[in-house]
C-alpha cells in the first residue's frame, strides 16, 4: 500500500508529465502551422513520450492500491515567437520536471519507500537525457543564428530524428 505523502508526490508528477505533453503539442501544433515540419514532427513525438510518462505512473500508483488522480491542465501558449523561444522554454520546463522527480525521490527516502525510489530511477535517467537532447537543440540553433540555410537543415534532423523514434515504441 502506498503511503499518503508518496501518491501524493506521485501525483503531482502525473499532473508535470500530463502538462509536459500538452505543453509540448501546443509546441508542435504552432511549428506544424509556420511550416516546421520537422520541429513539428519532433514535438509531436515528444508530447507522445510525455504521455507515455504519465500513463506508467497513473498504472504505478494504482497498481500499488493508491488512485491516480487526472488533473485539469493549463492552456499553454498558442504562438511562439521563434524557434528558439520553444526551445529555451522546453529546456525549462524540463527543469522544473527534474526538480519535481528529485523531489519525489526524496520523498520516497523519507518514507522509506524503496520500490516507488526504484521505479523512480527510470525517471531520473530520462531527465539527463531530455535535458542533455534540449542543450544540444540550443546549441545548434545558437551555430545557426539568422542563416536560413542553416534552419532548413535543422528542421530536417529534426524530422530524422522524429522518424527514427516512431510513436508507439517511445518511452
Ligand atoms: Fe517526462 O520527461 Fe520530460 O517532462
Amino acid at each position: 500500500m502506498l503511503k499518503e505523502k508518496i501518491e501524493k508526490a506521485l501525483n503531482k508528477q502525473i499532473e508535470l508529465e500530463a502538462s509536459s505533453s500538452q505543453f509540448y503539442l501546443a509546441m508542435a501544433s504552432w511549428a506544424e502551422t509556420v511550416g516546421l515540419n520537422g520541429t513539428s514532427a519532433f514535438l509531436y513525438g515528444h508530447s507522445d513520450e510525455e504521455r507515455q510518462h504519465m500513463l506508467k505512473l497513473v498504472k504505478f500508483i494504482n497498481e500499488r492500491g493508491g488512485k491516480a488522480v487526472i488533473p485539469a491542465l493549463t492552456q499553454p501558449p498558442s504562438t511562439y515567437s521563434s524557434i528558439m523561444e520553444i526551445f529555451e522554454s522546453l529546456l525549462e520546463h524540463e527543469l522544473n520536471v527534474t526538480d519535481s522527480i528529485n523531489n519525489v525521490v526524496d520523498v520516497c527516502l523519507q518514507e522509506k519507500d524503496y520500490t516507488t525510489h526504484n521505479f523512480m530511477q527510470w525517471y531520473v535517467s530520462e531527465q539527463l537525457e531530455e535535458e542533455a537532447l534540449a542543450r544540444n537543440i540550443i546549441d545548434k540553433l545558437n551555430m545557426i543564428g539568422n542563416d536560413k540555410g542553416g534552419l532548413y537543415l535543422f528542421d530536417r534532423d529534426l524530422e530524422t530524428l522524429a522518424a527514427q523514434t516512431p510513436a508507439d515504441t517511445q518511452k
